[in-house]
């Protein structure tokens, strides 16, 4: 097993560090000890960062003066990797030396990782890196709070603007990830880490079939175009479908392309792109070598390039590449889409912010019931008073000798 690019991964914050420490777990092959991938892991909790593993391939750099978390104070996030600038400065550029590619991770709508992401940017970019380095963000689950919605989406907003002059997005949409895979026994915590594992999964495959794999037929995709990919500004949307070789008809295109639209439409990490945005697109298919006998025909690609074609009908390439693998009786179909605009999940998210905020708007505008209630109570004690003072005001000769008798009079000096 080779892979076509060295990727280097900046994680940031907790949700950064654990997927960019999946990523840096991956092993080249089932039976391989070697890891390709290295990692760097910056965050400010300490205790998150001691409980990742320790491999060789990884190195962790804390942020001291920020050991116990920012608490979801982005502009703290912020400073706490800018005071950390210089070390963390050096550090990338020692260690990410031989790397073709970095992906900086970053679990948006925290502090930590949130506050630094641009930041990290702006390290990347100025220091070697630029032209070499993409995004892989998540994005919260609708019901993580009017907080992580508002970090996350204002630091969508400037990615947003800068879209087009960075790398690759990929996109990791965790309400999505929830939706189609929580099994009610499963622990967050567990779900999290196999959310990790999928996307650490998905990344490594896809930079092995370039490599890995027999071509078969006339068309290769190869590492440098799937690097060029990577450096497409904008979203990298992708789509995986595995088929039984069995099930696949190739006199009735019905038996496979119905699936492969499917892959496409739901995407593996993030759904909701308007595919008409792309500005490349390619599709890998791997097949054991009897079934690439079979099925790696001329009508069978022209199929799927037609289908690339209705999604995709202003590129002029629609390039479909077939590969022998080694997986008995399995047709894999890898699609990418590179330079999309952010999904449809993204406005659903400003939407909730903006349905909470609203909520919020309310709430303090309700009339304060029992704020009025209680200003309605007299006190009969306080009409005592009043009355008791009356009556002392008549007897005046007897207040100085009642003077500071009040057992409690210490109570007014207290501050
Ligand atoms: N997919 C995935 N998402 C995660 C994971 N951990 C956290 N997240 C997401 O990332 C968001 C930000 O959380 P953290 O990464 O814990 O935040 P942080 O950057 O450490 O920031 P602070 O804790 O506020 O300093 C969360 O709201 C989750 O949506 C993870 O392991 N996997
Ligand atoms: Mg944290």
């Amino acid at each position: 097993m080779n892979i076509s690019l060295k990727y280097g991964f900046l994680g940031l914050g907790m949700g950064g560090t654990s997927i960019a420490h999946a990523c840096a777990g991956m092993r080249l092959s089932a039976k391989s000890e070697q890891r390709p991938y290295t990692a760097l892991l910056i965050n400010s909790n300490e205790m998150d960062l001691l409980k990742l593993p320790d491999y060789p391939n990884i190195k962790k750099i804390k942020l001291p003066g920020f050991e116990r978390g920012v608490g979801r104070d982005i502009q703290l996030g912020q400073e706490a990797f800018n005071v950390h600038k210089e070390t963390i400065t050096e550090t990338v550029q020692s260690y990410f030396n031989d790397r073709d590619y970095i992906f900086i991770c970053c679990g948006l709508g925290g502090g930590t990782g949130t506050g630094a992401v641009i930041e990290a940017v702006r390290l990347l970019h100025g220091k070697g890196f630029a032209g070499r380095f993409g995004l892989l963000l998540t994005l919260p689950r609708r019901d993580e709070g009017r907080k992580v919605l508002d970090n996350a989406l204002q630091r969508l907003q400037v990615i947003k603007r800068a879209m087009q002059g960075l790398g690759a997005i990929v996109v990791v949409d965790n309400e999505k990830l929830f939706q189609t895979g929580l099994n009610k026994n499963q622990s967050v915590e567990d779900y999290m880490n196999s959310c990790n594992r999928h996307v650490a999964r998905l990344l490594h495959d896809l930079n092995t079939v370039t490599a890995s794999y027999k071509p078969y037929g006339s068309y290769h995709f190869d590492a440098s175009e799937w690097l060029n990919m990577l450096k497409t500004g904008g979203c990298l949307h992708i789509g995986k479908c595995i088929l039984s070789a069995q099930s696949v008809d190739l006199a009735s295109p019905v038996t496979y392309m119905e699936a492969i639209k499917q892959s496409v439409l739901n995407g593996e990490l993030s759904a909701g792109y308007d595919l008409q945005d792309a500005t490349s697109s390619a599709v890998s298919i791997v097949a054991d070598s009897s079934t690439a006998k079979r099925l790696f025909t001329h009508a069978f690609v022209e199929q799927i390039q037609s289908f690339l074609h209705e999604s995709t009908p202003i590129l002029d390439e629609n390039p479909v590449a077939t590969y022998v693998g080694d997986q008995p009786g399995q047709v894999t179909v890898y699609s990418v889409f590179a330079g999309l605009n952010f999904p449809d999940s993204v406005k659903t998210l400003t939407e909730e912010l903006a349905e909470l905020e609203r909520r919020a708007e309310e709430r303090s505008q309700k009339t304060d019931t029992i704020a009025e209630a209680l200003a309605r109570v007299k006190s009969r004690e306080k009409k005592a008073a009043v009355d008791l003072e009356a009556l002392l005001e008549e007897e005046t000769a007897t207040k100085t000798t009642q003077e500071n008798t009040d057992p409690f009079d210490f109570l007014n000096s207290l501050k």
